[in-house]
């Protein structure tokens, strides 16, 4: 192998691996949308982003085919339970962002007809600020 080649594939290899120590590496994991009541056109969806990597990520924007989809955060405030917007959430390396009832969650509303309909999926695209454009296929279930 002559030099130039070498020193090619060592700047590939420099470049890869300073790349994997700077990028978070995120894993979703179990989501899941809470088949809604046929009357109902909102509903709210769980799941846990862990973050493997060494460095943060944060969480932009979540959207959906089923609605429209918003990111909340329960509060109880003097005994009512109240729900916060979020507009991004980080998720720090070595960390993980769980989104279960009472907490943190996904919130649908302006909700298709047809998820009402058994067996049905629902695909989730997250927007994260290092990682960009994850999507996911989760089941609508009870
Ligand atoms: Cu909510």
């Amino acid at each position: 192998m002559n030099n130039i080649k070498k020193n090619y594939i060592l700047f590939v290899i420099l470049l890869i691996s300073s790349c994997a120590a700077t990028t978070p590496q995120l894993q979703l994991d179990g989501f899941w949308v809470v088949k809604p009541p046929i009357v109902a056109r909102s509903t709210a969806g769980y799941g846990t982003i862990r973050n493997t990597g060494k460095v943060a990520d944060t969480l932009l924007k979540v959207s959906s085919d089923i609605g429209f989809v918003m990111m909340h955060k329960t509060e109880m405030n003097s005994g009512m339970a109240g729900m916060m917007h979020m507009s991004k959430m980080v998720i720090e390396p070595g960390s993980e962002l769980v989104f279960e009832p009472m907490s943190y969650h996904l919130m649908f509303s302006d909700m298709a007809e047809h998820i009402h309909q058994e067996g049905e999926t629902a695909t989730l695209i997250f927007e994260f600020e290092k990682s960009g454009i994850i999507k996911v296929t989760v089941p609508i279930k009870p």
